[in-house]
């Protein structure tokens, strides 16, 4: 099989990929290892960006997000079980999306289906070959090998795929910091305690309080990177959860049972340069950040919006262009590292923090109650830079 473009992972990024340039007339296939629907029973992200709501409208795949998402103009903030208000779209004339990733990247296949797109599922052994030379992307299918022979390879094949791994490691260079907690999530057939996101600082951990639609909710706790889930029944979640929460909002909590429990551990990480030969990375194959700021899906499209723009660049005749993406792209990685980074110090509870460490990011979170100034920088990151 030959194709212009091939793409390594069937996650949002790809999905989005090969729906752009399709739209600009570049061929792709995607091939991805798990069958669709283990891809779309994954509970990831809750919150897009309205660059990201730009990108799925260039992509033909926004009707649903627009009839059935929630914009929402600000957030709440918490300290000490206090909570006040950030507002985006008063500060700086701008909105966030609440529409889920798993409708995201069903959206996405859909639009693919209805333009004849070609998604391999359950591929299996990809390897990644000729990457500075003619390269080609082998796997095993039903039991038979199979070859694409392609002009580019796309890695957006998430932090635990193939791509990245494929790159000799004395091509790249990696920065990471792993955060010592991780968060429990729990999704729940309830009403959401609040009409937008809080997220809270508390002596005891940091909580999130977010939602899906107006009877699912998604929250999340603040535990040890080592716990274990049997260690929290539905009940003392909901119970730990009400002690981090503004005062009202504990009152008006609604519990019930969970649908998903997990825990996932937090971590930044950046790949640099975000390319190898032929060989681009995209989204969490690059770099992962802690969820904090609401920002990983959110980056893998910008990242997806600069490849599409350089591969086309390339089919019209700028040879170069290719050449620019890792550049541009880690301009904006770094900015939402940043970002995130700030996030999750200013509102978790390190192992090591003292009562002072916790009076000084109380203070902060103070002082961003009181400043416009500290408000709008945080509402200019939230929302996402431009591109
Ligand atoms: P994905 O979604 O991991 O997709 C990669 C795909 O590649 C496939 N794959 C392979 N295919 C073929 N061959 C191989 N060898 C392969 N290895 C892997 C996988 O099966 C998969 O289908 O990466 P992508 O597309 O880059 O998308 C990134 C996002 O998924 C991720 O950044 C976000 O989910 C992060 N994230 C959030 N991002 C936000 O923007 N806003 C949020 O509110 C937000 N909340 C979150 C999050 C991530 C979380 N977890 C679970 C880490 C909340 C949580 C709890
Ligand atoms: C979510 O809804 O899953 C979500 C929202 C905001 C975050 C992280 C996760 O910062």
């Amino acid at each position: 099989m030959r194709t212009q473009v091939c793409i390594i992972g069937g996650g949002p990024s790809g999905l989005l990929l090969s729906q752009l340039l399709h739209l600009s007339g570049i061929d792709s296939v995607v091939v991805e290892r798990h069958p669709r629907d283990r891809v779309l029973s994954r509970i990831r992200a809750g919150v897009l960006e309205w660059g990201t709501v730009g990108m799925l409208e260039k992509a033909g795949a926004a009707r649903r997000m627009h009839a059935e998402g929630f914009p929402h103009s600000g957030i709440l903030l918490a300290a000490r079980n206090h909570g006040f208000r950030v507002d985006f779209d008063a500060l700086i004339g701008r909105k966030i999306m609440v529409y889920g990733q798993t409708e995201v990247t069903r959206d996405l296949y859909e639009a693919r289906d209805a333009s004849g797109g070609r998604i391999i599922h359950e591929a299996q052994g990809t390897a990644l070959h000729d990457l500075d030379g003619a390269p080609y992307v082998t796997f095993v299918k039903d039991g038979t090998e199979q070859r694409i022979d392609c002009d580019f390879v796309a890695g957006c094949d998430g932090f635990h795929g193939v791509s990245r791994a494929s790159i000799p490691r004395a091509k790249i260079r990696t920065f990471e910091k792993v955060y010592p907690f991780g968060w429990l999530g729990v999704l729940s057939q309830t009403p959401p305690v609040s009409d937008e996101l809080i997220y809270a600082n508390h002596a005891r951990g940091f909580a999130l309080c977010s939602m899906r639609n107006d009877t699912l909710s998604r929250y999340y706790l603040q535990v040890p990177a080592d716990d274990r889930i049997e260690k929290w029944p539905d009940t003392a979640f909901w119970d730990e959860l009400r002690r981090r929460l503004p005062r009202e909002a504990a009152e008006a909590l609604v519990t019930g049972a969970s649908v998903e429990k997990s825990i996932v551990p937090l971590r930044s990480f950046v790949t640099e340069p975000m390319k190898y030969g032929r060989l681009f990375l995209v989204g969490d194959a690059a770099h992962i950040v802690p969820p904090t700021g609401a920002k990983g899906l959110n980056l893998a499209v910008s990242d997806v919006h600069y490849l599409h723009e350089a591969l086309g660049a390339f089919y019209g005749g700028d040879r170069l262009a290719p050449e620019r993406y890792s550049d541009r792209a880690l301009a904006r990685v770094w900015q939402a590292i940043r970002f995130s980074w700030w996030m999750t110090t200013t509102l978790h509870r390190f192992p090591d923090q003292d009562d002072f460490a916790q009076r000084i990011q109380e203070a902060g979170i103070a002082h961003l109650e009181q400043s416009a100034a500290a408000q709008t920088e945080l509402a200019e990151n939230y929302v996402g830079l431009p591109y």
